[in-house]
């Protein structure tokens, strides 16, 4: 297992790196185990919209190999499909190194294209003796990483403000709930690959209706009142969905750059509903705007200084957005330059910013259970950061075990440590509990107080519900398929008990494809935990609900319309964050 999971580690989880100081080991190694491609590589990171991007060819320099205008197309698309995601879209260096010209023209054409072919161990994977990449297009990689790099088009407020539209005015809008559901316990699921959501009804497991949204569609969140819902998709488009409406649709939407994850709505008390706020990873900025029409209202830009050495980031992602109990704020975690910035929405014309020091690498995170403390992985870092939402300040920077990635991680009340936040791990077998409590329980706030050992590496999201007594991990990425369709469920009251072993993919009664198992969700009371089982786009996919007090299954939802779900968003758990 030990192995597997290095093996998975090394293609996924650690960054892609060409490593330009191993070079030489790569030439002279054969390519080691670890860096096969994995079932997980639909995770690595890619910038798959911007690769459709039109952009123009830098002009030859004299001594470098060129490309033809059909390789430069080629190569353009490679890089943003399988590299940008680690070394950036400039090239500049993110989680993997900068690839400039002026450091790769000092390696050549020959270790280029070694190091394309055979990977390092530092995490590159072997994109060409893994057939993933043909001889000749190896050949076109390292001539375009020998070439200045394309610059993607900016999205200013013009562009913004043209993909902008209102499709029902408020004016038009339903005065009161049109429909006899129970809104409260609407799942929005992500169908990533057919660009949708369905709503489906927590009650009665019926796909209520299935709305078109932006390109493989990634999160959902619920506004304040939990009347309205906001999708965003990986091309940047935002929709707003009115929960009111006899059949809830969409009501407006509007791009926020080229490339985007997050989306978040206002909660804080007076100001409910009242902002969206979506961040973009091309370009780097995030974008306010009305909470019910999209309208927007501001951009504001993330380059800047990296928190560690200071140096200047020309594109610094905006990965994970929450907004803030305590104040009219939204937290917004930029991930290259390891800041969150507390972004006060109480004077858009006088725009207040706190800029809190965290971690480079910041990805996904979610509260503690009181709603004031506001944990996000840095993971690249392996570090969890721990900011307090009543001071605006680092409460902590925690060690984790081999990039943590909790989703939002799980809150419960352990009978030793007292309240405590969970994450789970891409790159361990590990579930770190953190202590949460600074007032009763000091001795163990922000510390790592207990670690747990799911069934292995590859994990994704980890769930917990008030009112349940068990603790959800699940493992997609893990290389095994038998772990990858199965989820481990600890007992909280007794966290020395082994997980039981819940085999998911089995239950789904599906038998083609890889049948990874994905984010468990809770319904609204706590009684039914949802886990999607994420096939091929061409292959069945499904639902399976289990009930949490047996463990057994309760309901499988199979639908020819449910196309790769992947994230589930219940509507009450989710406007009250509850996790
Ligand atoms: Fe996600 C959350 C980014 C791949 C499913 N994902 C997030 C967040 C970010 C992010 C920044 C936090 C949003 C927030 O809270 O505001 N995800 C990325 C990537 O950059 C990455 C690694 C690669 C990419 O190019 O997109 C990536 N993510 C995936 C997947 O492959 C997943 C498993 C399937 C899919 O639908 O694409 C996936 N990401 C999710 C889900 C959440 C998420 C389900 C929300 C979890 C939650 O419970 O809050």
């Amino acid at each position: 297992m030990a192995r597997s999971i290095i093996a998975w580690a090394a293609g996924i989880a650690v960054p892609t790196m060409l490593a330009v100081g191993g070079i030489a080991e790569a030439q002279t190694q054969p390519p080691q185990p670890g860096h096969q491609t994995t079932p997980g590589s639909s995770y690595s990171p890619s910038l798959d919209v911007l690769k459709g991007q039109k952009m123009e060819q830098p002009g030859a320099k004299p001594g470098v190999p060129t490309l033809t205008a059909e390789e430069f197309n080629q190569a353009r698309e490679v890089y943003f499909q399988r590299c940008a995601g680690c070394h950036g879209v400039l090239r500049k260096g993110a989680t993997g190194k900068a690839l400039t010209p002026d450091k790769t023209r000092e390696l050549g054409l020959d270790h280029l294209r070694n190091f394309i072919t055979y990977g390092s161990p530092a995490g590159m994977p072997n994109w060409g003796t893994s057939g993933d990449l043909t001889e000749a297009q190896v050949d076109i990689m390292a001539r375009y990483l020998l070439n200045e790099p394309p610059q993607p088009p900016e999205f200013g407020m013009k562009e913004i403000k043209d993909s902008w539209k209102v499709i029902v005015p408020p004016a038009q809008r339903p005065t009161k709930k049109m429909n006899d559901l129970n809104i409260a316990n609407i799942f929005s699921v992500t169908l990533r690959d057919s660009g949708e959501v369905a709503l489906i009804d927590g009650d009665t497991k019926k796909i209520i209706t299935i709305i078109k949204t932006g390109y493989a569609v990634h999160i959902s969140r619920v506004s304040a009142s939990g009347r309205y819902l906001f999708v965003i998709g990986r091309d940047a488009k935002v929709d707003l969905i009115d929960m009111w409406m006899a059949t809830p649709d969409k009501v407006a939407e509007i791009r926020v750059g080229l490339e985007a994850r997050s989306v978040e709505t206002s909660k804080m008390k007076g100001w409910e509903d009242r902002f969206a706020i979506a961040g973009a990873y091309w370009p780097p900025q995030f974008v306010i705007m009305n909470g019910d029409t999209l309208e927007p209202l501001k951009v504001v830009g993330t380059r800047g200084m990296t928190v560690d050495t200071q140096e200047y980031h020309p594109e610094p992602r905006v990965a994970s957005i929450v907004a803030s109990h305590f104040r009219p704020e939204f937290l917004v975690s930029v991930k290259e330059t390891g800041k969150v910035m507390m972004v006060n929405y109480s004077d858009l014309k006088n725009l207040k910013i706190t800029e809190i020091e965290a971690e480079r690498f910041l990805h996904d995170g979610g509260f503690d259970r009181t709603g004031r403390y506001f944990l996000v992985a840095a993971n690249a870092c392996n570090k969890i950061a721990v900011i307090d939402t009543k001071t605006d300040t680092l409460a902590a920077l925690v060690e984790a075990d081999t990039t943590p990635h909790p989703g939002r991680g799980a809150n419960f009340l352990h009978p030793k440590y007292g309240p405590v936040w969970a994450t789970s791990h891409l790159g361990s077998d590990a579930v770190v509990l953190i202590g949460t409590d600074p007032e009763k329980n000091k001795q163990y706030a922000w510390k790592v107080v207990e670690t747990l050992h799911g069934q292995g590496g590859g994990s994704l999201f980890i769930k917990t519900h008030p009112s349940s007594s068990h603790l959800y991990v699940d493992t997609p990425l893990n290389p095994e398929p038998s772990i990858a369709g199965a989820v481990a469920v600890f007992d909280i009251k007794n966290t020395a008990k082994d997980p039981v072993v819940l085999p998911i993919g089995e239950w789904s009664g599906i038998s083609e494809g890889q049948r990874r198992v994905v984010q468990p969700e809770f319904n609204k009371d706590g009684t039914e935990i949802w886990f999607s089982v994420w096939n091929g786009k061409i292959q069945q996919s499904a639902i399976v609900v289990v009930d949490d007090k047996t463990l057994k299954l309760k309901t499988v939802i199979r639908d020819p319309r449910l196309v790769t779900p992947t994230g589930k968003f219940n509507v009450y758990n989710t406007q009250h964050d509850i996790y």
